[in-house]
């Protein structure tokens, strides 16, 4: 029987080639985001590999519960909506921007997997794949609450590993460095130019790389549990410590 993988933020970047491509490999999905049209796009590309979509902000704790709590048969649940806003200085920042963050990659990621978890250990398997993000290790100017965020996503995915033991539930933090997809423009608040700056001169990720790596994740011999991927484009690395001098 065809397996089914629910993913959250699947109408942009990493979630749409994962629907994709999942798609393309006999999955059956159930996709999930706040753009209506976007959904019925892809139910009409992906046709018979939708099992449903919903539209659905994951700020929005009762809509999670009531849209997600009663599905059952959810093989793999891909916490992957989420953003960055904001590039700003800790002490200029728009502290709605902050608000939006932490309730979207922190609270949201945290009512999707607190709402699907249970029919997976009533039947005793299933797989967490959350998307965290280089940010989540490596502090850069800017990356602030973001950053934060996805030090949460990381941390709590290894405290479901130790809550999960011995229900055969796997779990996996998969950290991406720079990709292109729509993230910088929601990050720069639609300023295209801003945006494209990010990946100027230089080749980032594709969505393309990330379907491909949660595809492997996921397809590993029941036993075992990739807990944690960092994958950057070859054309991103660390930096030195930085030092302030007179
Ligand atoms: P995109 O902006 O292309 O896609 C983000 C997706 O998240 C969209 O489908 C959007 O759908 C959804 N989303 C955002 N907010 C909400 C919400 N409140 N409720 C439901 N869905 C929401 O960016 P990416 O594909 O790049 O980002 C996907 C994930 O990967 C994010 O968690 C991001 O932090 C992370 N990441 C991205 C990296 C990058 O460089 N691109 C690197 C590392 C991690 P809609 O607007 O329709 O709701
Ligand atoms: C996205 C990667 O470096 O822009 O999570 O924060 S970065």
């Amino acid at each position: 029987m065809a397996k089914t993988i629910l993913i959250t933020g699947a109408t942009s970047g990493f979630g749409k080639a994962c629907a994709e491509y999942f798609a393309a490999q006999g999955w059956q999905l159930i996709l999930t985001g706040r753009r209506r049209e976007r959904l019925e796009q892809l139910e009409k590309k992906l046709g018979a590999s939708i099992r449903q979509v919903i539209t659905l902000d994951v700020r929005d704790r009762d809509q999670v519960f009531e849209q997600l709590g009663s599905l059952i048969d959810v093989d793999v649940l891909l916490n992957n909506a989420g953003l960055a806003l904001g590039l700003e200085p800790a002490w200029d920042v728009n502290i709605d921007d902050w608000e939006v963050m932490v309730d979207t990659n922190i609270k949201g990621l945290m009512y999707c997997t607190r709402a699907v978890l249970p029919q997976m250990v009533k039947r005793g398997s299933g797989h967490i794949v959350n998307i965290g993000s280089t940010a989540g290790a490596w502090p850069y100017p800017g990356g602030n609450v973001y950053g934060g965020t996805k030090a949460f996503v990381q941390q709590f995915s290894r405290n479901l590993r130790a809550d999960l033991l011995g229900n055969n539930i796997r779990v996996t933090n998969l950290a991406p460095g720079m990709s292109e997809s729509e993230f910088s423009e929601v990050r720069f608040k639609g300023n295209v130019e801003q945006a494209a700056k990010v990946y100027q001169g230089a080749e980032p990720l594709l969505p393309q790389d990330i379907a491909e790596t949660v595809f492997w994740i996921v397809n590993r011999p029941a036993h075992v549990n990739i807990n944690a991927i960092e994958v950057m484009p070859v054309d991103q690395a660390w930096g030195p410590f930085s030092i302030h001098r007179d």
